[in-house]
């Protein structure tokens, strides 16, 4: 196997963080960020001698960060070939009626425009050496709709459509677009989710076994190591303990 370039957002925990681990045992060159530098010191100085790994603490949010922290790569880390765009948060679980609307600001800036900000920043360098491969963390809250889901749902309806609609610009060229469409998983998604609320994050995976973190790792690897003329559009998976329900239907006395 070849040893690829690979830049992961999000990469302090859960499923980047995992990515970062799972593409580090391959032996491949690692670009790690997100916002607690602490956490991806920790994480490179324990992957040290299994690859080499440059960490850059970066706020998605924020374009200009993103251009300069692309810009600025050490030059044996500037040829990127696979961007796990992964980075992201869902806040709440309330009613669109009584959501915060910060929340869902937040969640639009991350998900949305600071994928859109990775993308655009380095999808250039692919096209320019026909070679690359970006895989979008997407969600099942993409596709399927639960109450609460309302604006974290929709911003990752986003990320599955622009996936798509990245294979249709890039057709013609060797950059291979792929989305993962993960169910419940258990990493600190939930204790992000619920603000520190640990009793309530926990609540979310009693008594099944969600997916961990390595599952979906696994996945993305998969993914990024079939042939290159093999090009997974979209991959939706979820823990043997989740399915879909029935239609809600509201009833009262008539
Ligand atoms: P975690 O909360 O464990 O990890 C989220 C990661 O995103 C952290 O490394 C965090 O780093 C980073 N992050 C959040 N905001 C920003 C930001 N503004 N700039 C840079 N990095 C940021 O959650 P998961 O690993 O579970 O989530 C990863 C992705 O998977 C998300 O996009 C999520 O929506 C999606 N997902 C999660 C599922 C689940 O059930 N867990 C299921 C389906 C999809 P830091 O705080 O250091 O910046
Ligand atoms: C995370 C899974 O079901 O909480 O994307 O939306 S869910």
């Amino acid at each position: 196997m070849s040893v690829k370039t690979i830049f992961i957002t999000g990469a302090s925990a859960g499923f980047g963080e995992a990515c970062a681990r799972a593409f580090a045992a391959e032996g491949n060159r690692l670009i790690l960020t997100a916002r607690r530098e602490e956490k991806l010191r920790k994480i490179r100085d324990e992957l040290a001698g299994e690859a080499a790994v440059h960490i850059m603490q970066l706020d998605v949010r924020d374009h200009e960060a993103v251009e300069s922290a692309v810009a600025s790569l050490p030059a044996d880390f500037r040829k990127i070939d696979v961007l796990v765009n992964n980075a992201g948060l869902a806040l709440g679980l309330e009613p669109a009626h009584q959501v915060a609307i910060e929340d869902w600001d937040i969640m639009v800036d991350t998900n949305i425009k600071g994928l859109m900000y990775c993308t655009r920043a380095i999808l250039p360098g692919m096209v320019e050496r026909n070679r690359g491969h970006i895989v979008n963390i997407s969600s099942t809250a993409a596709s399927w709709p639960y109450p609460g889901g309302n604006v974290y749902g929709g911003t990752k309806a986003f990320v599955s459509q622009f996936s798509r609609n990245l294979r249709a610009d890039l057709l013609g060229t060797r950059v291979r677009v792929s989305c993962i469409q993960p169910g419940m998983a258990e990493t600190e998604f939930s204790n992000v989710r619920f603000k520190g609320d640990e009793g309530k994050a926990a609540q979310v995976y009693a008594g099944t076994e969600p997916l961990t973190a390595t599952d979906v790792a696994e996945t993305v690897t998969w993914v990024v190591n079939r042939p290159a003329h093999v090009n997974i559009n979209s991959l939706e998976v979820m823990s043997i303990d989740q399915a879909w329900g029935p239609f809600a239907i509201h009833r009262e006395k008539r």
